[in-house]
């Protein structure tokens, strides 16, 4: 076993467990994913900066578990010996968790419960110190109790999956409290990016609009259209969960842009990138509704910027624009001759990274 600082991260397949992998390993990490036995491959995301394990500059390497299982997970973690866990697997679709409930609970609420449990034990044994970090969401202030949200403004979850992230984000606080455990919860407004999954509104409405310039597709069926969402980039925030677990004393943190929009404001923005006006493409489909739904998240990311000097890097319309170009590319299509660019800090980083997919 190498040197290295060792990171174990619970969901290395979604979007931000491949941008949290690639910052990792760019900051010298030995990265350590947990990933699920499936039928078909899912390791799209992390596929290009998979190395052979045989070969020896192989710093990332892959575990079959999953977060329903307890006695796995304890075994990965004998193994690997990590200092730093970031447990961001979960079934994370909020209308998919009205769906299918238990198993939404069993894998966030039950999971985190039983990653936290196997590293009180694991730290107890050998007295080596691991930092966790638990995936929360801003699903969990739900219904509106104050504008913009913060640290301190209560939780009022609407859905299966809100609650269960709720039961995650006080029990990684218990065990803070109880055990000594230096753990944190990020509280995480929605990010997005190219690799975004497709069923998410702002990957099924970029992925519609390039399939629709490219005559692949007519309509897109949407759900509500009039809920606001404070929207970043996704590697802007994987930079905040890894932030939060280098300071002296573990705490909890918004991580947000502090602005808000509404889904007919990215339908605006994502079609007229490609001169098209959306009002002739959507159609409303009832099934893309939730029987409970968050009107409204604007957070407040004052402690993250001042304690962690965090703050993001793209703004809403250069998020957007970057995720039409990426699907118009994955089309072998570009943005139409003479649109302007965004001028973003990074952007041309941002559109490599785009184009890697
Ligand atoms: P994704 O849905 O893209 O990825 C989820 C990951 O969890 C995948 O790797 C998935 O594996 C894995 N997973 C699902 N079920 C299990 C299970 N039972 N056991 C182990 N792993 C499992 O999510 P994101 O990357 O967008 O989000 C990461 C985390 O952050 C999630 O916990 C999400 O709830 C939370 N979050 C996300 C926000 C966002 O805007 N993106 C905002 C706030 C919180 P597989 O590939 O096999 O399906
Ligand atoms: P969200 O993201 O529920 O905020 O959870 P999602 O993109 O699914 O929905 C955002 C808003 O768009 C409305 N909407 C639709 N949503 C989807 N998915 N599909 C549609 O067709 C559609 N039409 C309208 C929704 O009603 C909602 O108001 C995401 C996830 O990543 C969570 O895991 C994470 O915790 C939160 O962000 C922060």
């Amino acid at each position: 076993m190498t040197n290295r600082k060792r990171a174990l991260l619970t969901g290395i397949t979604g979007q931000d467990g491949s941008y949290l992998s690639e910052f990792l390993l760019e900051q010298g990490y030995e990265v350590h994913g947990i990933i699920r036995r499936t039928s078909t491959f899912n390791t799209d995301r992390i596929d290009h900066i998979y190395v052979d394990p045989h070969n020896e500059s192989a710093r990332l390497f892959l575990h079959y578990g999953d977060l329903t299982d307890g006695v796995t997970l304890r075994r990965i973690l004998e193994e690997v010996q990590p200092v730093e866990i970031f447990n961001l697997g979960a079934q994370s679709h909020v209308r998919v968790s009205f769906d299918s409930p238990e198993y939404t609970v069993d894998s966030v609420a039950m999971g985190t419960l039983r990653l936290l449990e196997a590293i009180r034990d694991y730290q107890h044994r050998t007295g080596i110190e691991v930092r966790f970090y638990q995936a929360g969401s801003s699903e969990m202030f739900g219904k509106v109790q104050e504008i913009p949200q913060k640290e301190t403004t209560p939780f009022y979850p609407r859905s299966p999956y809100a609650c269960a992230k709720v039961y995650g984000h006080w029990q990684t606080v218990n065990y803070r409290e109880s055990y000594n455990l230096f753990a944190c919860n990020g509280i995480l407004f929605n990010h997005e990016s190219p690799r975004r999954g497709e069923t998410f509104v702002t990957r099924k409405i970029t992925r519609a609009v390039a399939r629709i310039v490219a005559g692949k597709q007519k309509k897109i069926y949407l759900g509500n259209l009039d809920s606001k969402r404070d929207w970043g980039y996704a590697k802007d925030y994987v930079r905040a969960m890894w932030l939060m677990l280098q300071q002296d004393q573990p705490d909890d943190y918004v991580i947000a842009t502090g602005e808000t929009h509404s889904i007919r404001e990215f339908l605006d923005l994502a079609f007229g990138y490609v001169n098209l006006d959306w009002q002739n493409y959507v159609e409303f489909d009832e099934r893309y509704l939730r029987p409970a739904e968050v009107d409204i998240l604007i957070g407040d990311p004052t402690k993250a910027q001042q304690k962690l000097g965090w703050k993001p890097s793209v703004t809403f319309p250069e998020l957007v624009e970057l995720m039409v170009e990426a699907d118009l590319q994955a089309l072998g299509l570009e943005l139409p001759n003479g649109h302007k660019h965004n001028a973003a800090p990074d952007i041309a980083t941002i559109r490599q990274d785009a184009a890697a997919l």
